[in-house]
């Protein structure tokens, strides 16, 4: 995870800068609805020290709102498919109202068959996936999602970049404590974290990726500028990114990663593809049980000399960040108040 953008830091209270970032997102062609999830999604992952996907993926959606390319207006078609699958028709919006439209019917479903998938197709993607699956572990439930992006990367023993850095989110609860999450590329690094890089001036570590030649590269530019990243884990980390394209994109009817062609529409920059999801309701086989039984893992991983569990760095920052207020350089809080007029 990268850090945020240097400079003078300020601390902004999470309403204000939620409220900002939907003005920001109001202003430049979301519908209100919209714009209320998109400021909550991308603030909260400020918040969180999620940076990747906090504020600095601003310009990228309104370059991408303005370009026409994503509806900012679009209202998601929910259909009740079977009784543990629902289907969403994002309609070319973004993928977190799609969730917000249909997540009651999946909780209900998941409640009631014990286990519920929610397909999201014609849907733009474009932030931290934990954010979509850590409140079902709060309400109780496990959940599991999947999206995949852009053609960046090449899968283990190809020439070519072909799977996007389809990303993976698991959500447990666990008693007396905050969720068990996790959400991690299926690259080497994410995107966003290459572009951060890049802007830096920094080079990232060797194993990320490699040149418009094919050779390996420490320089995030050379990766961005027709390089490509590698999976995380060689054959392992491919393997698993294919399983997001089938997921994601084979299985719910959106693009692979591969397939959309954005080229007309200059100033594009979110994925127009598929996400899935899975939540299970552990009180139907176990009762009470799962949660207590999530502990004994987490105390036995500690026992065992564990320090950092994931998830755990961003429940700090979020408790630094609630109290203190949300960190941001003087500079983007300067663009952000520009770009919310
Ligand atoms: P990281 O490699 O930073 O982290 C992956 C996971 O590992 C996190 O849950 C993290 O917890 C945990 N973790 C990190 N370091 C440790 C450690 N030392 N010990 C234990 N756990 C650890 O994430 P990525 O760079 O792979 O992804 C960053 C973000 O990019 C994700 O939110 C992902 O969803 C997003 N993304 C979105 C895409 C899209 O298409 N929308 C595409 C690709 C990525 P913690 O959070 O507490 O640090
Ligand atoms: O960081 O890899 C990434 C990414 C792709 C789409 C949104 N984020």
């Amino acid at each position: 995870m990268s850090s945020p953008s240097t400079g003078p830091v300020v601390r902004v209270p999470f309403s204000e800068l939620q409220a900002l970032l939907q003005a920001i997102f109001a202003r430049h062609g979301c519908s209100a609805a919209v714009a209320a999830v998109l400021a909550d999604n991308c603030a909260s992952a400020q918040r969180d020290g999620a940076h990747s996907h906090g504020v600095f993926r601003i310009p990228g959606y309104v370059s991408t709102l303005a370009s026409g390319w994503v509806d900012g207006r679009a209202e998601p078609q929910v259909t009740d498919l079977a009784p543990a699958y629902v289907q969403v028709d994002a309609k070319g919006g973004f993928a977190q109202p799609a969730l917000a439209a249909a997540r009651a019917l999946l909780v209900a479903k998941a409640r009631t068959a014990g286990i519920a998938v929610l397909a999201i197709h014609n849907s733009h993607h474009f932030a931290a996936l934990w954010p979509d699956v850590e409140p079902f572990a709060d309400e109780g439930l496990v959940a599991l999602s999947v999206v995949n992006s852009m053609t960046c990367v090449v899968p283990h023993g190809a020439r070519k970049p072909l799977f996007g850095t389809n990303p993976i989110a698991f959500a447990a609860p666990c008693a007396g404590h905050d969720p068990i999450v996790f959400d991690m590329a299926t690259s080497a690094m994410a995107h966003g974290d290459v572009q951060i890089a890049a802007r830096a001036g920094e080079q990232l570590p060797s194993g990320m990726g490699v040149d418009a030649a094919g050779q390996p590269t420490t320089d995030p530019k050379a990766i961005l500028e027709g390089g490509a990243l590698l999976p995380f884990g060689g054959h392992k980390g491919s393997a698993l990114s294919m399983m997001v394209e089938l997921l994601a994109a084979a299985l719910t009817g959106g693009h692979f990663s591969w397939e959309f062609d954005w080229s007309g529409h200059p100033g594009a920059k979110t994925p127009w593809t598929g996400q899935l999801l899975i939540v299970i309701d552990p009180a139907k086989a176990q009762g009470q049980r799962f949660a207590q039984r999530s502990r004994e893992l987490v105390e036995q991983m500690q026992e065992a000399g564990l320090t950092r569990m994931p998830g755990e760095r961003r429940y700090r920052e979020r408790e630094v960040a609630l109290r203190e207020g949300v960190g941001l350089s003087e500079r983007e809080l300067a663009e952000l108040q520009t770009l919310a007029g």
